[in-house]
């Protein structure tokens, strides 16, 4: 045996955010840094001893190191077996799902998401516990609070075996199995859809379909998806071989950072269906075309339109019980919700909140703006299972992305939506706070209602407060909250949303149509005076 007490000093900044512990890398380098915060996980999960641990990252710059350190910890602090993603690598929904099928104590998760990666860029941890959720709000309080206490972390010397081929080694009294980083989730995937349905509409009319995995994790999978399974071309899945850096971009699928995709679909002569995925393989977006143009699905009304045309996914074939959205999220879910006559949740920003509600069986189909979308198949969101649930509705609804979308808006309206992004300082951040929750005391600002959202988990009991600030107008709404998840300064985040019933024009400029909300959320606010900043950074 060669076990290691190491003697160590806590750091004050490691309270996780919306979705783990984020970084600059070079704050990760710091010596301790990392083990110290594994160790605080490990003395605030007792089943982890003894017990199995799932870990697998999105393969960015650091993955590597960061995994064969918790390797080195994981067997000093006595657990029994870990299962390891080949070369480190799982998605975040791959590792959610392992987590679960292997009946294990939890996983680490080594991502920042979307943020950049490289030796300049971002790192994250992020602990799952057995079944696949994000650490619920309780546990990450308690892991923060060990973080700052904790004086020793416990470490094998010895040289790790290593994952860089499929099989099974030791590591002191540990069993070290790497697996398969793809296998399982696909295998998951057929299960949830009608594959050959799938491949049977795509191969049928001359249609194109294009999935950018943007140089980070998504690729391997897409590929097996897209290629192997379903019949496709290898050029439908662009940009497949995950990076360290994803090629120096900004792996988030959104118009505005994944920009150069969009006008490569756009120049597809038959492009029909597009698809792209974030850095650690969470996160979708989906466009169609309108008049030769790219169109871009929202996310809140990806979510409306999957709840609405469930029937056509066969794992949700018989009822969804339930769904939930993020707060921010546009009410577009919850008139689907009505008209099915099922409860729809509205939750904190974060998946832990939904995976609360997945346990619980309250739900069984849940999404955020933020380009997030899955179902009760695993306890995180899933990129690839939404761009599935699209192809499987688009087949079996034999429509394109446009008309589902028209004819989702003639049933239910349309809930324009938009977020604008400001880049802050920390006390300007603070400011714009203040001055929201002075509104939340008076109650309103020029008649329009101001609230402040704090929720309790209907399964936990467990409350947490001030996760955004509300002003609601008639139609609309502006929501307010900063952002969990950056690792410099202050996002502010102003989420606008303004319904238009059905029988109103609903192909109208989302622009124009928000503006008036824009301005009142501004004003509100007070957003010049306080950030010097009359538009945001950042519109998406
Ligand atoms: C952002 C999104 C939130 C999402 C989170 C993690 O958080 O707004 O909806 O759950 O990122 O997504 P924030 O606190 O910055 O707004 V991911 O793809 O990074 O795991
Ligand atoms: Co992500």
């Amino acid at each position: 045996m060669s076990i290691k007490d190491v003697a160590t000093t806590p750091f004050d900044d490691q309270k996780p955010g919306t979705a783990g512990l984020r970084k600059p890398v070079s704050r990760f380098q710091t010596p301790h840094y990392l083990e110290n915060f594994v160790q605080a996980v490990f003395d605030s999960v007792p089943s982890l001893k003894g017990g199995r641990l799932v870990v697998g990252g999105d393969g960015r710059y650091f993955n590597d190191q960061a995994a064969d350190t918790i390797l080195r910890m994981a067997a000093a602090n006595g657990v029994e077996q870990v299962i390891i993603g080949c070369q480190a690598l799982l998605s975040t929904p791959a590792a959610a799902h392992l987590i679960a099928q292997e009946s294990a104590a939890g996983g680490f998760l080594l991502t920042a998401s979307h943020n950049p990666g490289g030796p300049d860029g971002d790192f994250g941890i992020k602990f799952n516990i057995a079944g696949g959720g994000q650490a619920p709000a309780e546990l990450t309080d308690r892991i923060h609070t060990r973080s700052r206490e904790i004086r020793q972390y416990h470490i094998s010397d010895q040289t790790c075996p290593g994952f860089a081929e499929i099989g099974e080694s030791r590591l002191e009294d540990m069993m070290i199995r790497v697996v398969d980083p793809v296998a399982e989730h696909v295998n998951l995937m057929a299960r949830c859809f009608d594959f050959d349905a799938i491949r049977d509409w795509l191969h049928n009319k001359p249609r194109r379909f294009v999935f950018d995995a943007m140089h980070a994790v998504t690729g391997p999978y897409a590929r097996e998806i897209f290629v192997h399974q379903l019949g496709l071309s290898e050029d439908v899945v662009r940009n497949g071989q995950p990076k360290p850096d994803f090629n120096g971009s900004h792996p988030d699928p959104n118009p505005h950072d994944a920009h150069a995709f969009l006008e490569a679909f756009q120049a597809l002569p038959e492009g029909e269906i597009g698809a792209a995925s974030d850095g650690d393989g969470d996160r979708n977006m989906i466009l169609g075309r309108q008049n030769g143009r790219a169109l871009v699905v929202s996310p809140c009304d990806s979510l409306a339109v999957i709840a609405a045309n469930h029937h056509c996914i066969p794992a949700l074939a018989d009822g969804l019980k339930g769904v939930a959205r993020s707060m921010p999220t546009s009410r577009a879910l919850d008139r689907v919700a009505q008209e099915l006559g099922i409860p729809c949740h509205e939750t904190p920003t974060g998946w832990r909140f939904f995976a609360s509600l997945l346990d619980g069986g309250y739900i069984r189909l849940c999404g955020e703006e933020s380009f997030g979308t899955s179902s009760d198949h695993v306890r995180e969101k899933d990129g690839l299972w939404a761009v599935l649930a699209w192809l499987q509705i688009l087949a079996s609804r034999d429509m394109t992305v446009a008309e589902l979308l028209d004819e989702h808006w003639s049933r239910f309206g349309r809930d324009y939506f938009a977020r604008h992004d400001f880049n802050l300082s920390i006390e300007q951040g603070q400011a714009v706070m203040e001055r929201l929750s002075t509104l939340v005391e008076a109650g309103e600002y020029r008649d329009c209602p101001v609230d402040r959202f704090d929720y309790t988990d209907p399964v936990s009991g467990h409350r947490v407060e001030a996760q955004g600030y509300r002003l609601f107008t008639d139609n609309g709404r502006a929501v307010f909250r900063l952002s969990g998840t950056g690792t410099r300064g202050a996002t502010l985040r102003i989420y606008l949303e303004q319904h238009m019933p059905a029988q109103e024009d609903c192909r109208q400029d989302m622009v124009t149509v928000l503006e008036p909300m824009r301005a009142l959320a501004s004003e509100a606010a007070q957003l010049e005076a306080l950030t010097g900043k009359p538009r945001a950074d950042q519109v998406i």
